[in-house]
């Protein structure tokens, strides 16, 4: 059965206490049901990780070689930063979709770079926790289908 992992990184833990105007109202376990609920009705299996450590989410990617058939990422603010999440996906050749609720191209200067974007297969942005769903459903479809 196609496997995919979810992986959210710094902050993303806070998703529906703070700031709801730019990341809305639903929490992060609600993200993450949605995502187990869609992929039961698309027929694949999907699980979700989340860190707030730089480290774990490279540990994360590099583990998800041969276990995962690919990631669904939302980096946070290593998006904009970290070379050591290029280098994992790019060392790992994992097929990964960088998503994010909010627009960053819509936002601060600093948001529009995306150290992901290189090495990933597509961005979806600015659709909030609907998102995930697109992503899922855009991985299945670069996978070729559920198997
Ligand atoms: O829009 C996204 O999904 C982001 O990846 C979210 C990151 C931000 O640094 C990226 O530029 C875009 C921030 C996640 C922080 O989420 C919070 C949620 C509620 C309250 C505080 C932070």
């Amino acid at each position: 059965m196609t496997s995919v992992l979810v992986l959210n990184g710094p902050n993303l833990n806070l998703l529906g206490t703070r700031q709801p105007e730019i990341y809305g109202h639903t929490t992060l376990a609600d993200v993450e049901a949605m995502c187990v609920a869609h992929a039961e009705a698309r027929g694949i299996h999907v699980t979700c990780r989340q860190s707030n450590h730089e480290g774990a989410l490279v540990d994360a990617i590099h583990a998800a070689k041969g276990t995962f058939d690919g990631v669904v990422l939302n980096a946070g603010a290593y998006t904009h930063s970290s070379i050591a999440l290029h280098d994992a996906i790019a060392g790992t050749e994992m097929p990964v979709i960088e998503l994010h609720l909010s627009n960053i191209h819509a936002r601060e200067s600093f948001r529009h770079t995306s150290y992901i974007a290189p090495v990933a297969v597509g961005m979806i942005c600015g659709f909030g926790a609907l998102g995930y769903s697109l992503a899922l459903d855009a991985m299945i479809g670069h996978l070729g289908g559920p198997s």
